[in-house]
Order: C-alpha cells, then structure tokens, then sequence
C-alpha cells in the first residue's frame, strides 16, 4: 500500500495468490460512476479501481483502490491535458495491473478531458501487459453539442486503438427511451446500462455450468474484435424467451439494425437450478436469432448455459457480437422541436421494460428498436 502526497490511496496489490479474472477501472467522472454501481452490486473474482483527475471525486467514491492522477484539480475538459497528466502517472497506472487479471474493463464517459484522454492510456497499459481490454464507454447527448461529440468521437478512435473490443452506449439514445426521467436519472440509467452490460460480460467468464463459456472462447471472440455489439434481457413467466430476447434486442446498447453477419457471437443464457432451461427454449432461441435476426452458419456461435441462484425465476440472454458496425452518430441533432415532442423518435421504455405485448405485435417486438423505427416509418 503507497500513500499518494495528495492522501489519495494506491494499493496496486489486492491479493495475488488467486488473480481476478476481471479488473474494472472506471477512468474520469462518469467512469468512475459506472464502476461505483458495479462494485455495489458485489461481483465476485473481480477487483475495482478508479483514475481520476479529480481529488473530490475520488475522495467521495468508495472503491477501494483508488489513483489521483495529476494535482487532483481536474483536466479542464481537455483530452490532450488529460493524457499528459496520465502520462506523467504512468508508473501508478502500470501498478494498478499488477494483480494479473485475464481481462480488464476499462469504463469512460468520452467528451470531456479525463475520461476521454486518460482512458486510451489505461487501456494501452492494460493491454501491453498481455491483458484482454474491453472498453465501455459512452458518447455525450446532444444537448452537450456538437464540439463534445467531435471529442468524443476522437476518444473513440483512440479507445478502439488501445482496446481489444469496445461497447459504446449512446446516451442520447437512453434519453430518448426513457425520456420523463430527470436529466440526474436518465445519466443514472445510462450508468446502469453500461454496468449491466459489464456485470454480464463478467458473468460470461466467471459463472460455471452445463455449457460454460471459458475464457478461450472470449479471447478468441474478442481479441482484436473491434466495436462489439452486446444485448442483455430479462423475463420470466410462460413466455421468458420471447420476452427475454425481445428485451434483449430492444436494448438502448444495441447500435445496429441487425445481428446478422456478426463474425464471432456469445449467447449466455441463465437461470437459476429450480427454473432450468428446457431443450425447446434452446431452439426457440436459435430460431428467434435465426428467422427474425438473420444470424446463419457464417456466424461462429458460442453457446454458453450457466447457473445463477440470484436469478429466482428468471431467465436472462447475453449476446455479444463481433463483425459488424454499430451505427454511432456522428453528428448531434439539435431540432429541439423533435426532442421535446411528445411523439418522441424512439418508442418509450414501458415497451423496453416488455409489459407484455401492448399495443405492439408480437412480429414488432421482434425488431431491434432501431430498426423498427424504419420499419414502421
Ligand atoms: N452515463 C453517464 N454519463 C456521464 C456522467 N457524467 C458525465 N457523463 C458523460 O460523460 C462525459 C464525460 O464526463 P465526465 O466523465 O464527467 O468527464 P471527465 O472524464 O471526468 O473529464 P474532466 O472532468 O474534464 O476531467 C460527459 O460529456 C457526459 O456526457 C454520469 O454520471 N453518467
Ligand atoms: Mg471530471
């Protein structure tokens, strides 16, 4: 344990005996927020950290190993400041792996100056080390302007670069879908997404079962896989596959119209012991991916089926798909006029959440939200 001179504490070493198989370093505010939601939620076999510019912020979180980059006064809102001052802590970022994880996640929110600046330099160190670097991150919504998006999009490039795979959520698009939330809530809401999608990537390589999903098969879907398309749903009840899937390729994380052609795909499905998934869900699934989705044989498919207790009865579906190119803005869209109708673009999220059918068929449900849209235009 290294006492920092800004009284910032830096325990690079957790417990080296057993190496977590995953290491989640939030980098910046918004990273640092999606870290503190995941280590509340107590995930086993992973260690936590947080990089920050800013003494405040760290001070307030209560992830236990923490790295005070620079003075602590922040980065201004500049990239370039916030890789120079990375730079300069390169030492205590190169420390913060020492633990060996097989992964690391690196979280940022891009658009300002420490996420967007430090957070391809975290992820360049993890990487260098032989670690597999997953980057989530998320891009600015539009009512931040265009000069954060062209940032963001520039940090973006830079992650891509430094990661082996990245998944990007659109906060504008968790906006649209839940838009009564206070702005305060709807960046909660992005938070948890981008946190859902890491605790299930994590699920995928720590949890056992039938079919288990071990970590060749993530490398050899991940390593160097470019932007990664993931989809995460829950349900319960007669129906939980269809409903499961529904939620699933309804999820504000998904970018893309389709999931067809996708190069290398994982499909975690879990449930608890008492509520086991049948031989027929499996197919119905395969047929969900198959007859609505185009997914074919071209795709390398790794099946996994595991066990969680926390799940009670019901099932959750992970896809993570690699091979095809989301659709990431590039520029903001400011026709308040359109934003603040109340036909907003993007359906609302009581569809998302699937209160069952509503007032969409079950062939609508079927569609990804972002294709729908053109579907129903
Ligand atoms: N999802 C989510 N996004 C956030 C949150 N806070 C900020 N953002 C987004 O992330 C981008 C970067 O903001 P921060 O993470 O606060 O910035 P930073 O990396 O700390 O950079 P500096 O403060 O300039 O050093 C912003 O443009 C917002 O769009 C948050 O709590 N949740
Ligand atoms: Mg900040």
């Amino acid at each position: 344990m290294v006492e920092t001179k800004d009284d910032i504490v830096i325990c690079p070493v957790i417990d080296n005996q057993f190496p977590p198989v995953v290491k989640i370093v939030g980098v910046g505010g918004c990273g640092g927020n999606v870290v503190q939601h995941v280590y509340e939620s107590g995930l086993k076999e992973v260690t936590f950290a947080v990089c920050n510019t800013d003494r405040k912020a760290l001070r307030d979180s209560s992830v236990p190993v923490k790295v005070q980059l620079g003075d602590g006064l922040g980065a201004g809102g500049d990239p370039e400041a916030g890789l120079r001052i990375a730079e300069k802590c390169s030492e205590d970022i190169y420390q913060l792996f020492e633990d060996a994880p097989e992964m690391a996640f690196i979280t940022a929110g891009l658009g300002k100056g420490t996420g967007t600046g430090a957070g391809p330099f975290v992820a360049q160190t993890a990487k260098s080390r032989g670690i597999l670097t997953v980057g989530f991150v998320c891009l600015p919504p539009d009512i931040e302007g265009e000069q954060k998006m062209k940032l963001a999009l520039e940090g973006l490039e830079q992650m891509r670069k430094n990661t082996d795979a990245v998944v990007v959520v659109d906060t504008q698009r968790v906006f649209d879908l839940y838009d009564d939330l206070s702005i305060e809530n709807a960046f909660d809401k992005a938070d948890d997404i981008m946190a859902d999608a890491a605790k299930a990537m994590v699920d995928i390589v720590t949890k056992s079962g039938r079919m288990t999903i071990d970590m060749a098969d993530v490398r050899t879907a991940l390593r160097n896989g470019g932007d990664v398309v993931m989809a995460y749903g829950k349900a319960s009840g007669e129906h939980r596959i269809a409903e499961a899937m529904s939620n699933a390729l309804n999820s504000p994380l998904l970018l893309q119209p389709k999931l067809s052609g996708a190069k290398d795909m994982l499909l975690n499905v879990m449930t608890s012991k008492q509520n086991a998934l049948y031989t027929w869900e499996l197919n119905e699934i395969k047929n969900i991916l198959r007859n609505k989705q185009g997914v074919d044989s071209s795709t390398n498919l790794i099946l996994g089926y595991m066990l969680d207790e926390g799940l009670g009865d019901e099932l959750s579906v992970t896809i993570v798909a690699t091979g095809l190119s989301p659709v990431i803005r590039e520029h903001v869209s400011l026709d308040w006029e359109e934003r603040t109708s109340p036909k907003s673009a993007l359906p609302k999220h009581e569809h998302v959440a699937f209160q069952g059918l509503g007032d969409m068929s079950e062939e609508d449900m079927m569609w990804p939200a972002y294709d729908r849209l053109n579907h129903r235009k």
